[in-house]
């Protein structure tokens, strides 16, 4: 029964990041009568929020872009090889303002419920603001990195100062000016964060329980004859990203000319067997730190893996003045490649100056916050402001929040209990025309995301207009495609370092505490993904359940 308040829609979009604006810029354009519903006061999702000093994106912004619009790629500019949150958000507004999203996006609401009708296949969507939406199509544009995580720590509101976390930064500026300064995280918002922190506090205190394999960033200014030439080259690097399997293009500029007879550049090998002492240690004088991470068979060697973490463990060394320091920072029990790599601009380097510390808590974890600071097995410390950087109930957090009910009443939290699977990260089984864009079991946050996100915006579209084409009330995953698939899934990803052992990341949803472990993004690649996707099409959406 639908009373007066509820007002009746094609589609409710959850979310306006970068997925959310551009599902309801296709919903809309396609005449559906459509919604989105967000929980910030503006758009671009993971870049409003995450407006901590140092945000940065780690993709060539040439690259970590719209395509779907040929003139807003030629109408803006990018100042930064790789731009920080502040233009990424202010480019985001833009396209907001471009294309006129905003009067059709509720700000400052949080979908809080959405429950699936099977008698009409419809969902009946609810707010904080209390608004009640009927809606054939539910896209759940959630995001991978949004619900914050916040440690377990006794006594967590003990501590009288500022407390901050980087995926809730708030919008006015944190003054750092002479303060002592904890944060508690060092993965890459922390990363990110410490250095520019840093420069402002009196003193800082990185809590750190597992060190990163980090490398340098080498962002630069961008050059107007390279952005000049991108512009021309666009439909070049577009096609590439979407043909190749991490989504990225490698655009590297404007083509120089050969020059007759000049020596070749040397180019560091691609795989570290093979390669004599010697010849590594040259590699390494040569090309420096950034090199090790293209060594491809660290990927799935141990030995391989093995050396190069001895490498960059002799590079840190060398970097990190303080033995103490430099033994703290070395990721000694994990593999590199396990986790999400982590570019940085100056990391290291903060380390070296006296009022910046480091506290290894693998010696001894934090115990407790007190009034003025924290205490670990160790020893007690005291700040004036502390920052969680502490990362994200990743993949499935946007998902589980909301109290989604599929057929027969049951939750998301409680399908997802034993692992999340989703058909193609698309379709979650039992929940039908709902759908989720860069789900678990797609190629998503392993990618250039954006390339996924327009993918994925693309094929629920297309998706649509077959199901209102073919008078379809509902559009299902069956449950034996999405278990194929995360068998599929599991495979792919089976060999790497990704998957070792010893390996704890928040791919593997090994970072919160009581999450199922299993991988959840697609290693296959953009390509295969795509593929795959058009087989199941052609196959007349082979693994879906249509009913009419
Ligand atoms: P991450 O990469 O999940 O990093 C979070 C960090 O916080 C990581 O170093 C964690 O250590 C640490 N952490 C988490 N809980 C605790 C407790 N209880 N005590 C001490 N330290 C803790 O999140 P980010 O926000 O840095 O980055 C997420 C992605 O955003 C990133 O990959 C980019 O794609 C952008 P742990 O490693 O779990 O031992």
């Amino acid at each position: 029964m639908i009373d007066s308040d509820t007002k009746t829609l094609d589609a409710v979009v959850v979310g306006t990041g970068m997925a959310g604006m551009y599902m309801l810029y296709r919903l809309r354009n396609k005449g559906l009568n459509v919604i989105a519903v967000e929980a910030g006061t503006g758009v671009g999702g993971a870049w409003y929020w995450n407006r901590y000093p140092g945000c940065r994106c780690d993709v060539p912004s040439i690259e970590y872009s719209y395509s779907f619009s040929k003139e807003l790629e030629q109408e803006w500019d990018w100042t930064e090889a790789m731009v920080g949150q502040p233009e990424l958000e202010k480019y985001l507004n833009h396209v907001a303002d471009r294309f006129d999203l905003r009067k059709d996006i509720k700000f400052s609401t949080r979908v809080t419920a959405a429950s699936y009708h099977e008698d009409n296949g419809r969902w009946a969507v609810e707010t904080d603001q209390g608004d009640k939406y009927d809606t054939n199509y539910c896209v759940m544009a959630t995001g991978c990195l949004t619900i914050p995580n916040y440690p377990d720590i006794k006594n967590a509101d003990a501590f009288k100062g500022e407390v901050y976390h980087t995926a809730t930064w708030p919008k006015e500026e944190v003054d750092f000016t002479g303060k002592r300064v904890a944060v508690i995280g060092c993965g890459s918002s922390g990363v990110q964060t410490i250095p520019v922190i840093a420069s402002k506090a009196k003193e800082l205190i990185a809590f750190q329980r597992s060190p990163v394999y980090t490398f340098p960033a080498k962002n630069a200014p961008m050059k107007p004859e390279f952005l000049a030439q991108a512009k021309k080259d666009y439909p070049e690097i577009r096609e590439k990203q979407r043909n190749c399997a991490s989504g990225i293009a490698g655009y590297s500029g404007p083509k120089k000319p050969k020059v007759e007879g000049a020596p070749k550049k040397r180019k560091a090998s691609r795989k570290i067997l093979g390669l004599t002492a010697e010849q590594r240690q040259a590699e390494l004088e040569e090309f420096g730190i950034g090199a090790i991470p293209n060594y491809v068979d660290a990927f799935f060697n141990e030995e391989a893996n093995g050396i190069v973490r001895e490498m960059f463990d002799q590079e840190l060394k060398r970097i990190v003045k303080d033995p103490q320091k430099a033994d703290a920072l070395s990721p000694k029990d994990y593999p590199l490649h396990c986790k999400r790599p982590v570019i940085d601009t100056n990391y290291y380097d903060v380390f070296n100056e006296d009022h910046v510390s480091i506290v290894d808590l693998r010696k001894g974890g934090i115990e407790e916050l007190t009034a003025t600071g924290l205490r670990t097995a160790n020893a007690e410390y005291e700040f004036d402001i502390l920052v969680y950087a502490t990362g994200f109930d990743a993949m499935t957090g946007g998902m589980t929040a909301i109290d989604i009910r599929g057929k027969g009443g049951e939750s998301i939290k409680d399908k997802w209990a034993d692992g999340p699977t989703a058909y193609l990260g698309l379709q979650v089984c039992g929940f039908p025309n709902l759908f989720t864009i860069t789900g678990p079991g797609s190629p998503s946050i392993l990618s250039n995301v954006i390339v996924s996100i327009e993918y994925h915006c693309e094929w629920i579209d297309q998706t649509i207009s077959y199901l209102r084409d073919n008078n379809i009330k509902a559009m299902e995953a069956e449950q034996s495609a999405a278990d194929e698939w995360a068998i599929h899934v599991n495979d792919a990803a089976q060999g790497t370092m990704y998957v070792a052992p010893t390996c704890n990341s928040w791919y593997l949803g090994s970072n919160i505490e009581g999450k199922k472990r299993m991988f959840m993004p697609y290693l296959g690649g953009v390509d295969k993904y795509d593929e795959k996707c058009r087989e199941v099409v052609a196959n007349g959406y082979e693994g879906f359940s249509l009913t009419s």
